[in-house]
């Protein structure tokens, strides 16, 4: 076992990024393992069948699994709880769902959701991640169309708004809660605050 808690991750995942700034925020000495894109299930056998990532495992052994878990049990373990800790537990729990549901539908079509973008960003994807000499350039030439031509113009469509237009409305209808306050938590950020910049920064 190792003497330092351990993140399975893909650089450009969304979702790994959301306990990277957490884990960054409250400084937590941690191990990064970047796993093979292309190898995904393989390397992530010993999470008994939920095999995405992040992944968390605790120094003692104990496996956390799903993004915003992860997020509220590094929280508990390494901080008392107090990113998540609210006075207003409904107004909490109605935007970590918000975020959580509409920013990382979000994600896809910014990045793939134009001819040039999907390019750049599978191109970007390939040099970042962690894959065989063979899967990075098939990915590089394959990935783009296949994001682009399927998944994304798909979500665009199903929104009707252009991506840029749609991250604009979200983050106005986020910070717009806000109030005077600078964060979503007050003063500080508090966890939905992570979680959206993990999105963003993704
Ligand atoms: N609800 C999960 C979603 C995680 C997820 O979909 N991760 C993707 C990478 S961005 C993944 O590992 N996909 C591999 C697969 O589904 O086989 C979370 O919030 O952690």
């Amino acid at each position: 076992m190792g003497e330092r808690p351990v993140l399975h991750m893909l650089h450009t995942c969304p979702f790994c990024w959301k306990i990277r700034s957490i884990a960054e925020h409250l400084n937590i000495d941690y191990q990064k393992v970047q796993v093979n894109a292309m190898k995904t299930k393989k390397e992530l056998k010993f999470t008994n069948g939920w095999e995405k990532v992040p992944v968390w495992t605790e120094v003692g052994g104990e496996i956390v699994v799903d993004s915003t878990p992860i997020m509220k049990h590094i929280d508990v373990t390494y901080n008392g709880g107090e990113l998540w800790n609210s006075e207003n537990v409904t107004r909490r729990d109605e935007w970590i769902e918000w975020v959580d549901t509409n920013l990382s539908k979000a994600t896809i079509p910014i990045l793939y959701g134009g001819l040039f973008s999907a390019l750049k960003t599978t191109t970007r994807v390939s040099k970042l991640e962690k894959f065989g000499f063979f899967s990075k350039r098939i990915y590089a030439w394959m990935g783009f169309p296949i994001m682009w031509g399927i998944i994304a113009r798909s979500r665009v469509k199903k929104d009707g708004r252009k991506p840029k237009q749609l991250w604009h409305d979200l983050l106005t209808e986020f910070t717009d809660e806000f109030g005077d306050a600078p964060f979503f938590g007050g003063q500080q950020p508090d966890l939905v605050d992570l979680a959206a910049f993990g999105y963003m920064r993704s």
